[in-house]
């Protein structure tokens, strides 16, 4: 088997038997993997694209070569739950994220980071080094951002285009979590899609997340991050039971919170959330 090919098998092997151990019952759906070349041309403008201080795939291996991208969808329950509001114990509907989106989202992070893990020793195996970005686990909350974006590599990685709601879609949906690894392989390369996957963006159709965000963070104007985070900070006030991935590594750390920083509304219950495209 070639190495892509055991690459992938390795990720999809680790989702399968952690879901079968996984405390909510199957949570994620099989999950799909691009490759990266680190020196491509969309990866070398990130600091352009995405922010100046966006980490390089150089600078977190000396001789990085391919950047292996994982997304991981969650099984269509998990984002089902998550249509509706949640009911607020007094009777009323509220537009707060469910439960189960919340703990799903503490899982797969807790989970990615065992599987990473995994990925690291097997292709340390394998002859090669792989590693994650230490930026990815960053959260600069003065800023709202990141320096090290999956889903912009995700991009360059042929996973997806994105949408509206500032997903990024891949052939399986938006429903899901992204990571990603740096490594020294050398194996061929997938590149970005060409069609678009958001039916707004491809012909003016549709725009329903945006009608359903309860920030009005979404617009055709761009993506208001800012108020996208209340809502996310709101969640977070009453989803402090599953864990806060964020907690221990945000820098700047204007408003330290200690909850589940979720909301997706602009997933749940969209046409963009769940695509099967062969
Ligand atoms: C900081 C952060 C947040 C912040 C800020 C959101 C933001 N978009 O920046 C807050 C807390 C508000 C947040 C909210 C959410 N997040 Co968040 N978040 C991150 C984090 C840690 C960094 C993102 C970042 O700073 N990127 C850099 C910035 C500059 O890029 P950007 O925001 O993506 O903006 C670019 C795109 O818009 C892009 N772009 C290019 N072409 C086009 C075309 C169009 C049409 C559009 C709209 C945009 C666009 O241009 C912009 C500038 O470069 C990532 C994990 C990571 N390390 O990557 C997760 C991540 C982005 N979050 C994720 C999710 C799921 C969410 C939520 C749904 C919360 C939840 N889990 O319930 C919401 C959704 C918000 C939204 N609609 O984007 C997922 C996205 C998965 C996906 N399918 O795309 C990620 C990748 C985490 C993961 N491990 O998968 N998040
Ligand atoms: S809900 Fe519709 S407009 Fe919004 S991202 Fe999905 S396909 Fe695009
Ligand atoms: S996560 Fe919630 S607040 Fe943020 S853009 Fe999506 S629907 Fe709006």
């Amino acid at each position: 088997m070639d190495i892509r090919k055991s690459i992938i098998e390795e990720i999809r092997i680790f989702v399968a038997e952690e879901n079968e151990a996984c405390s909510m019952g199957a949570v994620w759906q099989e999950p799909i993997v691009g490759f990266a070349d680190a020196k491509n041309e969309y990866i070398g403008r990130l600091r352009e694209i995405v922010h100046p201080d966006h980490q390089m795939p150089e600078e977190v291996m000396a001789d990085a070569g391919t950047v292996i991208c994982y997304f991981v969808p969650f099984a269509e329950w998990v984002a089902k739950s998550n249509v509706g509001g949640a009911n607020d114990g007094c009777g009323s509907v509220t537009n707060m994220s469910s439960p189960q989106w919340a703990e799903s989202y503490e899982l797969t992070n807790a989970m990615m980071a065992r599987l990473n893990e995994h990925l690291i020793e097997t292709i340390h195996n394998m002859g090669y080094e792989a590693k994650t970005a230490p930026e990815a686990a960053v959260f600069y909350r003065d800023e709202v951002i990141s320096h090290w974006s999956f889903r912009h590599i995700a991009y360059a990685a042929g996973l997806g285009t994105f949408g509206l709601n500032n997903m990024l879609i891949t052939d399986k949906g938006c429903s899901g979590r992204y990571n990603c690894l740096v490594t020294n392989l050398e194996v061929e390369a997938d590149s970005p899609k060409k069609e678009e996957a958001c039916l707004y963006i491809k012909d003016g159709t549709c725009g329903a997340c945006m009608v359903k965000c309860p920030a009005g963070a979404i617009s055709p104007d761009g993506f208001d991050r800012h108020k996208c985070y209340e809502q996310c900070l709101k969640n977070a006030a009453v989803y402090t039971g599953f864990g806060s991935s964020y907690a221990e590594t945000t820098e700047n750390d204007a408003a330290p919170t200690y909850g589940s920083e979720v909301c997706g509304k602009c997933i749940a219950g969209m046409p963009c959330a769940y695509r099967e495209v062969k």
